[in-house]
């Protein structure tokens, strides 16, 4: 069911991603640079779960759903470029095609960043949509970009590559640095379903469990190598001898902290069954998407 939603939702997102830039970006070099990263074929989980989680609550999606998750998504592609640049993971391939920097130089990828990360806010400014939810909306999306979340775990991830660090050490910095967008992405679509604080506050948990075991899956996924990332992660995190949760907990350890947050998160949808036409499908899908 997932699968079918995300071939016919999607698309519209990246259309709404590509107007914005086409209409908003003067200079024609800096538009090239932020469409060729748009475009180069990430899996669109952060819009995915803005989307799924607002349809599961009210059948339906408006014009501010398609916004939200475009905006995320110009979000996350923008931290993406700048965490390849030289003076961070210095990385020549980002899903198999050469970075940003590689073929728009430092400076054009830099500026293309910013220019992604400031049409985010500058598109969701233009939401037609109550005040109160779009300022709440805004809000916490700089929260979850900013210096309380990605922003601050990127910090944190490049001070702990030249140490080892604790569990809790490793969890703060992935809550941050990967979880922040994740659980904005589940929590902004309770929003825009116009849900009670009760539910934001399970969609909050719920983003936070998911947050934590897209992270393990990930590491997972470098160390058992069952998917075709791992070809591209594999040379990386082994070189820079990062504290990983397969390091810290082994294998066996990892693979069951994934279970425990992808049950964790299967009881809060189930709890989330009590609010009046919620439809549990979708979510339930997105879990069984994050199992190994
Ligand atoms: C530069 C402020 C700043 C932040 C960078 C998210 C991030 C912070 C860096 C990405 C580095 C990385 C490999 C993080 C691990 C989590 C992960 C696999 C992120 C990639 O997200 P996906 O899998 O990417 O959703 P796609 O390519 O599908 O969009």
């Amino acid at each position: 069911m997932l699968k079918e939603f995300a071939s016919k939702e999607l698309p519209k997102v990246e259309k709404e991603m590509c107007d914005f830039i086409n209409a908003h970006t003067t200079n024609k070099d800096l538009k090239e640079a932020m469409l060729y990263s748009l475009q180069a074929g990430g899996k669109r989980i952060r819009p995915l779960i803005v989307l799924s989680t607002a349809y599961s609550f009210c059948g339906q999606l408006g014009v501010n759903a398609y916004q939200t998750a475009a905006a995320l998504e110009m979000i996350h592609t923008y931290s993406l470029i700048h965490d390849d640049l030289p003076a961070m993971d210095d990385d020549d391939l980002r899903r198999g095609k050469p970075t940003n920097h590689k073929v728009f130089g430092e400076a054009l990828a830099i500026l293309a960043g910013d220019g992604l990360f400031t049409s985010a806010f500058q598109s969701m400014t233009q939401m037609i949509m109550e005040p109160e939810e779009k300022l709440l909306l805004i809000q916490l999306l700089t929260k979850a970009a900013g210096t309380e979340g990605m922003v601050a775990g990127q910090a944190g991830d490049m001070a702990a590559e030249k140490t080892q660090v604790s569990l809790e050490v490793l969890k703060r910095i992935h809550r941050e640095k990967t979880g922040a967008l994740l659980t904005y992405a589940f929590v902004a679509g309770g929003i825009l379903a116009q849900q009670t604080e009760y539910v934001l506050d399970q969609l909050q948990q719920l983003g936070a469990h998911m947050g934590l075991a897209f992270q393990i899956r990930d590491d997972l996924l470098d160390v058992v190598g069952t998917t075709e990332d791992l070809g591209k992660k594999v040379g990386q995190d082994a070189r820079q001898e990062k504290s990983t949760y397969p390091r810290l907990l082994g294998v066996e350890g990892a693979k069951q902290a994934l279970v425990k947050e992808l049950s964790a998160a299967k009881k809060i949808i189930n709890q989330l069954m009590e609010v009046d036409d919620f439809d549990a499908a979708l979510l339930e899908d997105l879990v069984r998407m994050f199992t190994l």
